[in-house]
């Protein structure tokens, strides 16, 4: 067989999962609750088919399954996240030894295996106690976070080598603060941009901490989704309102993550329309002196950008989208299922950018995948046949092939996701995985990608 797309030595295959969305046992070992308990809870209508966060994909008891799994299909590396509030019920204070020995067990057992973990401070999934003063709104749980990421570091960090401090932390601001998906449900810029200026905050204070422990041979990173914005013409407009968007959905946290500043023409922006966060007396130095050694690049789609054709509502709030307006590109390939447009060249463009103005930083692809409704229909002989799965990682791979032939200092690829999981809001509606997993029987079955991302990882390539 000839390798046409050969990646380099030691490069990382694998898949990446979250707590909330694989664990389940929600209700027990001793987890405190988080939002999502507490949502469903309050509101299990705005979960489709009104499923909640209580079992997911019950990795909590079949990890050991799940590792051999993952060894069987080639993984060399695997994205876990610790979920917070199983570790610290109540967000500070107690930690819980039982779910310490659940991650060192599942910790342990992935390096038994041969698999490097690669561990996720924050999914998403705020303990509930902290949400209660406040979130990320508060001083105060930027501190509890510190604290809970160095109590991670003591524990596991002497066989961690890869940690990040979050996972695409601008969701949770667009989902809790900006358009209603994720609790709090609230809508209010200025309070969407202290939240976002936290965590960019407690990021900084994570690897500040992290530092001090001197590992040897150990990363810190941030995962970002990031949304290449393309400008639908050439005309000024058009080219100023993708410009704004990429600062509002891109830079706002790529650029104080990896540079250690935030973009000057955001700042004025927020200043002009009086929506600064309040910012700490030492805060800039903090960002500017601990930037990220990795970079996890989570990448599905790009937007699609014109200049606004109405000028805002003036009595309407204040969202980034005050500045530009999305539009359907004609011929765009769409996924149907999640509404989401494939581009794979998206991919290259933003490991070029990377390359080009972020001092090409160490990457990799933590995320990139295709979620599919009514999956089973796809089922012949006991397999779910997802030859539109393979072809969309190929598709990928092939641009990310090229940005690393053109000097991309790309390490790694991982699917989203693992195994069939609870999406935030979807549930179970979008199957994402490698590994289809029946959720009356928590039966795990490799899909046809599976087997053939197995022959890539083995053969570094395909
Ligand atoms: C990313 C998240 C994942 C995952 C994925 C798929 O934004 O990091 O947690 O859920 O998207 O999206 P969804 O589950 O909403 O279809």
């Amino acid at each position: 067989m000839t390798i046409q797309y050969k990646f380099p030595e030691g490069f990382w295959w694998g898949s990446a999962t979250s707590a909330t969305q694989i664990e389940g046992a929600a209700n027990e070992g001793g987890k405190g609750k988080n939002i999502w308990d507490y949502w469903y809870e309050i509101e299990p209508n705005r979960f489709f088919d009104n499923i909640g966060p209580e079992t997911t994909s019950n990795f909590y008891h079949q990890y050991k399954e799940d590792i051999k799994l993952m060894k069987e299909i080639g993984h060399n590396s695997f994205r876990l996240s610790i979920s917070w509030s199983r570790l610290i019920p109540s967000g500070r204070g107690k930690v819980n030894p039982e779910a310490v020995k659940f991650y060192n067990n599942v910790i342990n057992e992935l390096i038994a295996n041969g698999i490097e973990p690669f561990v996720n401070l924050y999914h998403f999934d705020m303990p509930l106690e902290l949400q209660n003063k406040g979130g990320w709104e508060s001083r105060e749980v930027v501190e509890a976070y510190r604290t809970y990421a160095i109590q991670c570091f003591q524990l596991f960090g002497d066989r961690v080598k890869k940690w990040f401090t979050f996972n695409e932390p601008i969701v949770p601001v667009e989902g809790g603060y900006l358009y209603d998906f994720h609790y709090p449900n609230i809508v209010d810029f200025k309070r969407a941009a202290q939240v976002a200026y936290h965590t960019i905050v407690a990021n900084a204070k994570a690897i500040e901490a992290f530092r001090t422990f001197n590992f040897a041979d150990s990363k810190i990173g941030i995962i970002l989704n990031l949304t290449p914005s393309y400008p639908r013409s050439q005309n000024p407009y058009d080219l100023k309102a993708s410009r704004i968007c990429d600062l509002f959905f891109n830079r706002s946290f790529l650029d104080p993550a990896v540079l250690g500043e935030y973009p000057e023409e955001l700042v004025e922006i927020l200043r002009e329309h009086g929506q600064l966060p309040a910012i700490g007396e030492e805060d800039l130095e903090l960002i500017k002196n601990n930037t990220v050694d990795l970079l996890g690049v989570n990448y599905y789609q790009p937007r699609r950008v014109k200049a606004k054709e109405h000028l805002p509502n003036p009595y309407s709030p204040f969202m980034p989208d005050w500045f530009f307006d999305y539009y359907e590109m004609p011929g765009r390939k769409m996924n149907p299922y999640r509404g989401w447009e494939i581009y794979e060249k998206g991919i290259y463009d933003i490991m070029i950018n990377l390359k080009e103005n972020y001092g090409n930083i160490e990457s990799f692809i933590s995320e990139n995948g295709m979620g599919v409704q009514n999956e089973e229909r796809y089922l012949k002989d006991g397999q779910i046949q997802d030859d539109y799965r393979i072809e969309f990682i190929k598709g990928h791979l092939q641009w990310l092939h090229k940005s690393i032939q053109e000097g991309c200092n790309v390490k790694g690829y991982h699917l989203w996701t693992f195994m069939d999981n609870w999406s935030w809001s979807n549930a179970y509606k979008n199957r994402y995985g490698f590994i289809s997993v029946d959720i009356e029987t928590q039966k795990r079955t490799p899909k046809k990608s599976a087997y053939w991302f197995k022959s890539v990882a083995e053969n570094n390539g395909f």
